[in-house]
């Protein structure tokens, strides 16, 4: 009597029958997805994960949760360049800062920074669709410029930050820009911004993924209400929270 040996062919026939199964199941359900109602432009299965993705980034965030800080020598040699969206802005070009009234204020970029203590900070840039670069950047921190210029971010949730364009916008929790490591940012590896990083002012917001990070800001808007945002438009979570 021979012990019953597993028989390749059917083992295979099954293995294909599972694989073939879990394909159409992902189709199927990947057709339902797509014909929902969307909600801000995307099904409202995905609308409803991001705010339970938010629900839970909101939940974790805190001041003193720190993104992990690497020393200089990790990081990228070469940095790449990966946003390409929104014009860039002039080195003498104003930033305007705008409250929630409407009344707006106009800075060149050295000025917002001036007479403020300067911060350097080695942190991971994490772009959502998967690599990440370990930058230095300098700058100071959005906190202190917001305490310097009474910016009023106790009475506003929201920021909105949009290049001079208004190519490239992004929506902001006021909570997350006021974290420490929060950088308004015009140094890169000890150089000035290059333009093609987003000279000569850019975000540096660790505690979220690379497309919060704008490069050519130009604007800073406060409110109440929570602003448009590029990639929220196209699908990605508004918040966007590491
Ligand atoms: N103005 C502007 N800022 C932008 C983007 C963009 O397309 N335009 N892309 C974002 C994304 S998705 C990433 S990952 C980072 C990339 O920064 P880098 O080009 O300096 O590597 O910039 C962010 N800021
Ligand atoms: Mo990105």
């Amino acid at each position: 009597m021979s012990a019953s040996k597993p028989d390749p062919a059917r083992m295979t026939r099954r293995a294909f029958a599972v694989f073939a199964g879990a394909g159409l199941a992902a189709a199927a359900g990947w057709g339902w997805l797509r014909t929902r109602p969307t909600e801000g432009g995307i099904p409202w299965p995905l609308r409803w994960m991001h705010r339970l993705n938010e629900g839970i980034g909101r939940a974790l965030f805190s001041e003193r949760h720190l993104a992990p800080e690497f020393p200089e020598e990790s990081r990228a040699a070469e940095p790449r360049v990966n946003g390409v969206i929104g014009s860039p802005a002039k080195v003498d070009g104003a930033v305007r800062v705008v409250g929630p009234d409407g009344a707006e204020k106009r800075f060149t970029p050295a000025a917002l920074l001036a007479g403020l203590p300067r911060v350097e900070s080695t942190t991971e840039l994490k772009c959502i669709e998967g690599w990440s670069q370990v930058v230095t950047w300098g700058g100071v921190r959005f906190r202190d410029a917001a305490a310097h210029h009474r910016w009023p971010v106790d009475a506003c949730e929201y920021v909105s930050m949009t290049t001079a364009d208004a190519g490239y916008y992004v929506g902001l929790d006021t909570a997350s820009l006021m974290h420490p490591q929060t950088l308004l940012c015009d140094r890169m590896n000890g150089e000035p911004l290059p333009v093609d990083h987003g000279g000569p002012l850019r975000l540096v917001i660790p505690v979220k993924y690379g497309i919060k990070n704008i490069k050519w800001l130009a604007r800073i808007a406060f409110g109440t209400e929570r602003p448009d945002d590029y990639w929220a438009e196209r699908g990605y979570d508004w918040y966007a929270g590491l």
